[in-house]
């Protein structure tokens, strides 16, 4: 029977993660999440999700060398980023390059092995092509750096404080899987026709790049520039409300209640109270903002989701807003290859019925 949006529809069934609306609970392979990412790396994260187990330090050195040799990226990808137009956006550039991953050149890397390789140059595609398009020279990988320090290093050109990277890893490893959002079904729908996975990740970035998806946390810095003052929060949320508008940073389809990921980051905003006016007004507007949801949309459980201490702490990094959905992707695609492995291993092709309702 339809539902609008497979609202509520079971389409997937996964070993990879749950999350349960009702409790507020997210878990990688059956552990809560805060379990899962507490003291461990992005790579050690990432090598848990993909295998559902904990790499011994044999299987963490040989991920890191997978990641080391992925990082340098064929060389025609690097003259595709050099013919993009000026100004196009780094997600259209991001999804651009990623297909030009012809299926030739992975036909001799074991899937496992290419999950590692997309890992491995997000971070590098995403820092090649936000160099070139602000005319400054391209950075390289360094190998003495792990995964999210070596990200930071190849966008600024800087060693990065183990703040920032100890903030931006907690945002990657949070965001890295949340089963069967839009662009991980994405990911499945396409590999389950036996594409490859350059279309699959093709596909996945293209949902991505959505407002409703991965665009929020953008919308949410322009929000809180518009609130700009604490006393302007309650004028300006009441006037999107009443023309109908989402508030960006609120709402979930799956959670009712907080989401998980935003109690975590939340107390990592917290930490850095008083140092950073923006953040204090982040804090300050969620309150707020939460206290008008339930005002003028009783009853929808509209909650703080992810995206908005996402914003606050990307902000606090300096990272420019035009990097919010790239740098989410750079997570993402662990899910999304995650579930593109174990489409793989258990397939049937997804083909739902269409109900004819009349022209
Ligand atoms: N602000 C204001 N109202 C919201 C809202 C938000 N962020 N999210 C949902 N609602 C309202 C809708 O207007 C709708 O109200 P009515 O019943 O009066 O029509 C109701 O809640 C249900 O909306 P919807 O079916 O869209 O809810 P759903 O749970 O499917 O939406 C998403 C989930 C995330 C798409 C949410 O609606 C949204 O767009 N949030 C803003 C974008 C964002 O933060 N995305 C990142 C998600 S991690």
């Amino acid at each position: 029977m339809f539902q609008k949006g497979l609202k509520g529809v079971v389409a997937v069934q996964t070993h990879i993660a749950s999350v349960d609306g009702e409790k507020g609970e997210l878990r990688y392979r059956g552990k809560l999440v805060d379990e899962v990412i507490n003291g461990k790396s992005f790579e050690e994260t990432a090598y848990y999700l993909w295998h559902g187990s904990f790499p011994s330090s044999a299987e963490l050195e040989e991920l890191e060398n997978q990641l080391i040799r992925h990082r340098l990226l064929p060389p025609h990808i690097i003259e595709i980023a050099n013919l993009l137009p000026p100004g196009t956006s780094i997600m259209d550039s991001l999804r651009t390059l990623v297909s030009a991953y012809t299926h030739h050149a992975f036909k001799a890397v074991p899937p496992a092995e290419q999950a590692v390789a997309f890992t491995a140059a997000l971070p590098v595609l995403t820092a090649m092509v936000y160099r070139l398009q602000n005319g400054e020279e391209l950075v390289r990988p360094r190998n003495g750096l792990g995964h999210t320090a070596n990200f930071l290093w190849m966008l600024k050109g800087i060693e990065p404080a183990p703040a920032q990277v100890e903030a931006l890893e907690t945002y990657l490893k949070l965001t890295m899987e949340h089963g069967m959002n839009a662009s991980t079904f994405a990911a499945r729908v396409t590999i389950s026709t036996e594409s490859d996975l350059p279309s699959a990740i093709t596909s996945a970035l293209g949902t991505m790049k959505g407002p409703l998806h991965g665009g929020a946390p953008s919308g949410v810095i322009d929000l809180l520039d518009e609130i700009e003052k604490p006393e302007n929060i309650s004028q300006v949320i009441v006037s999107k409300l009443e023309k109908g508008e989402k508030i960006m940073g609120f709402g979930h389809r799956v959670y009712r209640t907080e989401d998980p990921r935003s109690i975590i980051l939340r107390e990592k905003c917290l930490a850095l109270q008083g140092k950073d006016p923006w953040l204090d007004l982040a804090v300050a507007a969620e309150a707020e903002i939460i206290r008008l949801l339930n005002t003028h949309k009783p009853g929808r459980a509209l909650y703080t989701n992810v995206e908005f201490y996402a914003a606050a702490i990307m902000r606090s990094i300096d990272m420019p807003p035009e990097l919010f959905t790239p740098t989410f992707s750079i997570a993402r695609i662990v899910g999304w290859t995650a579930h593109a492995l174990e489409q793989q291993q258990d397939n049937v092709i997804f083909r739902p019925q269409s109900e004819y309702i009349g022209n």
